[in-house]
């Protein structure tokens, strides 16, 4: 006879969430309280591991990647971030089209797959210039993937050409705009999104947005930020709300939990978030996200080495090659800006984890020494 094991939990209020997580059912906002404000964390780790394998086996998923920030200059002034400044600043930076072409080629070592593209809301770039930036790109590097522009930039461009979100969306995707990362969320409660980044658009819009997006057939990330001052009422809600998102348009690829990294911002004095709490963040979203296949450690965010625990957590993405991250680095990150293949994946496979190269949409790669094959 096979006597089921049974875990030994510390926590007694978690057993109802066990017996949901056991039976496939969806967790309420309440299950989503419980599971922040315990610190049981290998019952919580153990659960959503158990989700995680039952989605994805062994794997974890990585990619080839570089990002580009074509500019820091930013007419907002959110106090979270340290990585936009105004255009008066003598340390700002715009690219010329070139740059951006010659700062892309730059990691062409490794065969990317990616372009990850963010930047700040600059008063002059027009969208005709961003859709040539993408024109280009794709000339000069057809085989990678352009994941560009938050949903904060695509409303900043619509309102500045005064089109519809649709049509700056359609505008960007018929250039060469392939998905969408998933920053700019932050977190939707209004209370708090008034402090970090009074001048972004709301929760609702970013929402909105992302919905437009995922109509027209592009598929994006979400991110939620924490470790400032959200409690956990504030996560669960925001959690909640990426669920029922993707409950309508199922165009969300990955969630990417985001801690809040306070040096060089206006929010210094606020403590920077413990490897505890980064691993709960990835626990509890595996857990809540019933709907969202993939749960990403960003290693540069986390460091290597929570971010590879945390593929016992519930993470099945590590991220990728990254090379030249910016905004986390502005604001103090001390991981390196880039990361080679090879140390990934050792990373993963240390972690008892089979590595497997993804493309943006999860599509696995197939590698020679300066190519890559996606298989489809
Ligand atoms: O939107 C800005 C955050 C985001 C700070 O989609 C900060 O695959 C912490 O979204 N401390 C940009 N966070 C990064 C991002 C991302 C990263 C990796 C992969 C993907 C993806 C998306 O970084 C911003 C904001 O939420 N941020 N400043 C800061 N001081």
């Amino acid at each position: 006879m096979v006597v089921k094991s049974e875990p030994a939990f510390e926590d007694r209020l978690l057993r109802p969430v066990y017996e949901k997580v056991l039976y496939n059912q969806r967790l309420s906002y309440d299950d989503g309280l419980k599971l922040f404000r315990s610190n049981d964390l290998l019952a919580i780790g153990y659960m959503a591991n158990l989700v995680r394998e039952r989605l994805h086996g062994n794997f974890t998923y990585f990619n080839v990647n570089r990002h580009i920030n074509p500019t820091d200059v930013c007419v907002a002034s959110c106090k979270l971030c340290a990585f936009g400044k105004k255009a008066r600043d003598p340390k700002a930076y715009t690219m010329s089209l070139d740059q951006v072409y010659e700062t892309a080629g730059r990691g062409w070592s490794e065969a990317v797959s990616e372009f990850h593209i963010v930047g700040g809301l600059h008063p002059e770039l027009s969208l005709d210039w961003y859709c040539e930036m993408l024109r280009g790109l794709k000339e000069r590097f057809p085989q990678v993937h352009l994941k560009a522009f938050t949903m904060v930039e695509i409303a900043y461009l619509a309102q500045r050409q005064k089109i519809s979100i649709r049509e700056t969306l359609q505008r960007l995707k018929d250039a060469g705009m392939d998905s969408m990362p998933g920053g700019g969320a932050e977190i939707f409660t209004e209370r708090i999104r008034r402090i970090i980044c009074d001048h972004k658009i709301d929760g609702g819009q970013w929402l909105d947005v992302a919905r437009q997006a995922h109509e027209i057939g592009l598929k994006s990330n979400c991110t939620m930020l924490y470790g400032h001052l959200e409690n956990e009422e504030d996560r669960v809600d925001h959690l909640v709300k990426l669920r029922e998102l993707q409950d309508k348009t199922s165009g969300l690829v990955t969630y990417i939990p985001l801690a809040f990294h306070p040096d060089n911002t206006p929010l210094q004095h606020i403590a920077r978030t413990t490897g505890f709490t980064d691993l709960k963040n990835i626990a509890v979203s595996r857990l809540m996200l019933d709907n969202i296949p993939h749960i990403k450690a960003y290693w540069i965010m986390m460091t290597p080495k929570i971010a590879q625990i945390a593929q016992r957590f519930g993470a099945d993405d590590i991220d990728g090659t990254v090379v030249e991250e910016k905004i986390y680095h502005d604001a103090g990150a001390t991981t390196s800006q880039s990361m080679r293949r090879n140390e990934l994946l050792r990373l993963i496979r240390e972690s008892g984890r089979d590595p497997l190269e993804r493309d943006t949409l999860y599509r696995p790669v197939e590698r020679t020494e300066s190519a890559f094959t996606i298989l489809v």
